[in-house]
């Protein structure tokens, strides 16, 4: 029998893409430090010149799919980090911003097969977002793990 599982350290052979949402960057900025400060402490190089970590940026929750496409494609990553936040009160087109991230992203991670860890909050209000990028757990620091273990566990698995 063979067992599988991801692995939290020797992180060394991983590479790390990381696509930032800046609509609600009050938000979004806090997850990625959350995010940063977990892929640090696990041995990934996070500085200016790291080899190990590319942050992109796009305008809002909706572009994550298609930057996330795009560096899945390219083969230089083990898996990709989605930032994002959207938050019911700030438009009626929530749903419809949160339908396309959700299942856009989890298309592409199908398609190219590069783990894409979904961390989209998706909250009622800016409170909520708020508890869950920092003022009470940052949640930016799970999905940093949930990144290490799936990364390592596609590369054990191929
Ligand atoms: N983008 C978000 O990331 N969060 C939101 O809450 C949000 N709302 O509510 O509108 C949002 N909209 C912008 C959207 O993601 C696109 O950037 C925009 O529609 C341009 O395509």
């Amino acid at each position: 029998m063979v067992r599988y599982e991801g692995r939290f350290t020797q992180a060394s052979s991983l590479k790390v893409g990381i696509v930032v949402a800046r609509f609600n960057d009050l938000i979004t900025n806090k997850l990625l430090s959350g995010c940063l400060d977990c892929l640090s402490r696990h041995g990934i190089d996070v500085s200016e010149n790291s080899s190990q970590l590319d942050i992109a940026w796009v305008p809002g929750s909706f572009e994550l799919p298609i930057v996330s496409q795009n560096l899945a494609r390219s083969g230089r990553y083990q898996v990709l980090i989605t930032l994002g936040a959207v938050i019911r009160g700030d438009t009626p087109h929530f749903d419809v911003v949160i339908a396309e991230a959700s299942k856009g992203i989890s298309s592409v991670s199908r398609e190219t097969a590069v783990p894409i860890i979904f961390g989209v909050l998706t909250t009622d209000n800016m409170q909520q977002a708020l508890e869950r990028a920092g003022i009470k757990n940052n949640l930016g620091w799970s999905y940093a793990l949930q990144a290490l273990e799936m990364g390592s566990l596609m590369q054990a698995l191929n």
